[in-house]
C-alpha cells in the first residue's frame, strides 16, 4: 500500500494509486466539436475544448502511475431502446438524439460523433464505458467494474461539470467511493454552473467530495 496525501479542497486528499481510478467523463466529439449534440443545444463548444491539454496531461500521469483508467461515453443503441422518449423529446434542439448530423447520428454508439476525441483516445487496454444516462452508474456495470479492480478512490475529469460529471460523482459518493474532481480538467458550457458545482461538491466538509487543481494532482502523481 502506497498512500499519497496532497493538498486539496476542502482538506487534504489521500489515495493509493493501486486502488484509485481516473475516470474521464464524456470527452466525445458530440460535446466538444461543432455539429455535435452540445452545439445542437445551442452551446459554444470552445470553452470545453480549452481543457483538452490539461486532461491529456492528467491522463498521461494517471497511466504512468498505474491508476485504473476508465473513459465514459454518453451514447445510445441505434434502435434507441435505451433512450427514454423524455430524454429525446425534451427541449428544442436543432438535432435530437438519433437524428443524422454532420458526424453521423447524434449520440448513437457507433456514430463518429459519439467517439472520444482523438486527442484523448483510449489505449487498447483501457476500459471504455458506454452509458445511456448522465450518471455513469445508471444502467451500466461501473460499480461492478470498480469493485473487481479493488477501487476505493476516484479522480474525475471531463464534461460537463454540472451534468454528467457531477451526477456521476454523486452516484459514486453514495456508493462509498472517495471522489476528487480536477478543477481545471472539467468544464461546462456555463461558467457559473461550473463554479457553483465545485463549491457544492466540497461544501460542508466535502459532502460530495474533494477538488484540486491539475498542478496539485500532477505533483501528487509524480
Ligand atoms: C450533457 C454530459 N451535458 N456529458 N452530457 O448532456 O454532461
Amino acid at each position: 500500500m502506497r498512500k499519497t496525501v496532497f493538498s486539496a479542497q476542502p482538506f487534504a486528499f489521500s489515495f493509493d494509486p493501486a486502488t484509485t481510478a481516473f475516470i474521464v467523463i464524456d470527452m466525445q466529439r458530440d460535446f466538444l466539436e461543432p455539429g455535435g449534440f452540445g452545439a445542437a443545444l445551442g452551446n459554444d463548444v470552445a470553452p470545453l475544448r480549452a481543457i483538452i491539454p490539461t486532461v491529456s496531461r492528467l491522463l498521461s500521469a494517471a497511466r504512468t502511475s498505474g491508476l485504473c483508467v476508465i473513459h465514459t461515453r454518453e451514447c445510445h443503441r441505434p434502435d434507441l431502446s435505451d433512450c427514454p422518449p423524455s430524454k429525446r423529446l425534451r427541449g428544442d434542439p436543432s438535432l435530437r438524439i438519433g437524428d443524422e448530423g454532420p458526424m453521423g447520428r447524434i449520440l448513437i454508439a457507433d456514430a463518429q460523433g459519439a467517439a472520444i476525441i482523438p486527442e484523448l483516445a483510449p489505449l487498447p487496454d483501457e476500459i471504455v464505458l458506454e452509458k445511456p444516462g448522465k450518471g455513469a452508474f445508471h444502467a451500466t456495470a461501473l460499480d461492478e467494474i470498480l469493485r473487481t479492480h479493488g477501487i476505493s478512490q476516484i479522480i474525475f475529469a471531463g464534461v460537463t461539470t454540472e451534468v454528467c460529471v457531477q451526477t456521476t460523482m454523486r452516484e459514486a459518493n453514495d456508493r462509498g467511493y472517495d471522489c476528487l474532481l480536477a478543477e481545471d480538467a472539467t468544464e461546462s458550457y456555463f461558467p457559473a454552473f461550473k463554479a457553483a458545482t465545485l463549491e457544492m461538491i466540497r461544501a460542508q466538509g466535502a459532502i460530495v467530495g474533494w477538488t484540486a487543481t491539475s498542478a496539485q494532482l500532477l505533483e501528487a502523481l509524480d
